[in-house]
């Protein structure tokens, strides 16, 4: 018998995402075809027709290597070049790629045309009146911009590795051990783009600082006297300031680089894990391989992905799913907030709408950005504020007497407050805090497993959290269940046991 109500496994798909560049007359040349793309580079925006309420996080966007889900995780770059570009651009564009999958493990697809399923992820190489990749992967389609004036090899391959999640070198957050950037010889509105990157967001991948990256800037870019007055100059007495950035190739630490930030060390994930009641479908385990999941019969429902796959660090994508046989209520967020009465600032996530440096890009149930969850949305939050959501209200027969409850939280952010869970009793009116942690923990998903006895209650959830403070301070929850279970499924699903009349 069945006490499942409410389930929500549908997906929505999305309407084309409309990508504005702001700006673009105000490409400063310097005489460089790598560094003039970054003004426009910087200064890209989506759903907004002014940069002038945009604050210091939302503008450098997707700069965050250290969270790893920003790049391609199969390690399969497809791309599709746009036809208008004639045979001389097209072939160049071919051979700065074909330049990054010769010195990496990164796998390049060319496209003949746009998939016809919006779940691929590729990069579109268009024309436009600039040079421009999009940060990091993006899901679905991403602009990779291309303008005749600035489309050489070295411009391809540098904005090719900001596609691929590589910052600029000068930015390191170490960098000023080895750079000296002299701010009064910036033109004043271009300051920004030396801006220094934070030791949460950049991961240098215990790599030595490199004057000689594609990804670095030459010593008079964005000069107010570029003939006589340098913004950038080495600290290292054996390495000129003339020298620095000037490359027109792929440095041996840009492809070490490369090959470290995509685990080419790795070849295999780990034999995923059966669940309990179901099986596991393939015995490919490679890199880029998929997997699925069913249970061992029509009685038990399968919560959580169906199907994932290897990534490029080796771990299997989202999680490993479960079969039950009983449950009052399950909410992966895919269509809508499942009847939870959000009582103060939770939203769920629109793809590509979301603040930089905290908070999750994929979700837990697919694992792509694509996926949903609900998060407490600090942006223009206090600290100190709150945000609460409550579950339906759920009545456990008399005869359960064990229940289980599941969820995936995401705390990452400089700033990360506070995320409490609660258990609410009707009969007593007692309300009982099952979950409690505050601050940073990482970009990753994590599951909280909790056992209760609860026979004959009738209960709901309560998610709370104190917000850290204004931005950064982005909590998710994804893919609740709340459902009977075993003294089995207790002990082998590692289910904490919480007394509720304590
Ligand atoms: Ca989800
Ligand atoms: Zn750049």
């Amino acid at each position: 018998m069945r006490l499942a109500i409410i389930v929500t496994l549908a997906f929505v798909s999305f309407d084309s995402v409309h990508v504005k560049f702001v700006n673009n007359n105000d490409t400063h040349h310097v005489n460089d075809l790598v560094s003039k793309n970054e003004v426009i580079y910087l200064f890209k925006t989506r759903n907004k027709t002014s940069q002038l309420n945009l604050d210091h996080h939302r503008r450098v966007r997707r700069s965050v290597p250290v969270d790893r889900n920003r790049l391609f995780l199969d390690r399969k770059v497809n791309y599709l070049i746009d036809p208008w570009f004639p045979e001389k651009e097209t072939q160049t564009i071919q051979s700065a790629i074909q330049k990054l999958s010769e010195a990496s493990c990164v796998e390049f697809v060319q496209l003949s045309e746009k998939p016809t399923d919006d779940n691929i992820d590729y990069v579109h190489i268009l024309p436009s009146s600039n040079c421009i990749g999009e940060f990091g992967r993006v899901g679905g389609r991403q602009m990779f911009n291309l303008s005749l004036t600035c489309l050489e090899e070295p411009t391809v391959m540098h904005e090719m590795l900001h596609t691929l999640g590589m910052w600029h070198e000068h930015s390191r957050w170490d960098r000023d051990e080895y750079v000296t950037v002299l701010y009064d010889n910036i033109i004043p509105s271009k300051k920004n783009y030396f801006r220094k990157l934070t030791q949460t967001i950049d991961d240098t991948l215990s790599l030595p600082y490199d004057y000689s990256s594609i990804m670095h800037y030459k010593s008079f870019d964005y000069s107010i006297d570029p003939s006589n007055l340098r913004t950038i100059i080495s600290k290292n007495p054996n390495i000129s300031s003339d020298s620095i950035g000037k490359t027109d190739k792929l440095s041996d630490l840009d492809k070490q680089r490369l090959n470290k930030l995509y685990r080419c060390d790795v070849k295999r994930c780990l034999d995923p894990t059966k669940p309990l009641n179901g099986e596991v479908i393939g015995d490919n385990f490679e890199v880029g391989a998929k997997i699925s999941y069913k249970c061992k019969d029509d009685t038990f429902t399968l919560i959580g992905s169906n199907s994932r796959f290897c990534k490029f660090d080796g771990q299997w994508s989202a999680s490993t799913p479960i079969c039950v046989q009983q449950f009052y209520h399950f909410c992966n967020f895919e269509t809508d907030f499942c009847g939870w009465q959000n009582n103060v600032g939770w939203v769920r996530n629109e793809l590509r709408n979301q603040t930089e440096h905290t908070g999750p890009v994929t979700d837990n149930t697919l694992g792509t950005p694509k996926g949903h969850f609900i998060y407490t949305r600090s942006r223009r939050k206090q600290k100190g504020d709150i945000a609460s959501i409550e579950t339906p209200s759920f009545s456990v027969p008399d005869n359960v007497q064990k229940s289980c409850v599941s969820f995936a939280y995401y705390l990452w952010g400089e700033r990360i407050g506070t995320l409490k869970v609660y258990i609410h009793l009707t009969q007593s009116g007692n309300k009982k805090l099952i979950f409690e942690k505050s601050g940073n923990i990482g970009p990753k998903w994590l599951i909280a497993k909790y056992a209760i006895s609860a026979a004959g209650q009738s209960l709901h959830f309560t998610f709370e959290v104190i917000i850290g403070g204004n931005l950064l301070s982005d909590i998710a929850i994804d893919d609740f269940v709340f459902m009977s279970c075993t003294q089995e499924e207790i002990e082998l699903g590692h289910f904490e046991i919480i007394d509720l009349d304590s």
